[in-house]
């Protein structure tokens, strides 16, 4: 009998120190999830011309997941992204800019969406090479 309760206390400590170890682990595996490290931030050209032309390039990155901050300067024609990349890639978001009309070196607008864009928007796209 007396052996059977020391096997008990023995058990009970092994219990006891399996779960505090699978406490750590989740709590280590929290940490890793709520990490802002992938934060990064670019700038690239994005042909356009107006005003008009700007809220459109803003807001086709507008409430996209992963996207902090994009703004479009219309004297320079720079675009800077504030974005995360374990949500989405550079090329991801100029896809995005592209699908509204506007072209980057990188991805080109279709001839149909550029078409649709009001005149004063019909910036001069840059030569397909
Ligand atoms: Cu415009």
């Amino acid at each position: 009998m007396k052996k059977l309760i020391l096997s008990t206390v023995v058990l009970s400590v092994a219990l006891f120190s399996t779960n505090l170890s699978i406490a750590t682990k989740i709590a280590d595996e929290s940490s890793v999830v709520v990490n802002h490290d992938d934060e990064k931030t670019d700038t690239f050209k994005v042909y356009g011309n107006c005003g008009m032309c700007e809220k459109t390039i803003e807001g086709a990155l507008k409430d996209v997941k992963g996207i902090d901050k994009a703004e479009w300067n219309q004297e320079t024609k720079m675009m800077e992204v504030v974005y995360h990349t374990h949500d989405i890639s550079l090329d991801e978001i100029k896809k995005k800019i592209a699908e509204v009309g506007y072209d980057t070196k990188a991805f080109r607008a279709t001839e149909k969406v550029y078409n649709g864009l009001p005149g004063c928007c019909q910036y001069e796209r840059p030569e397909v090479k």
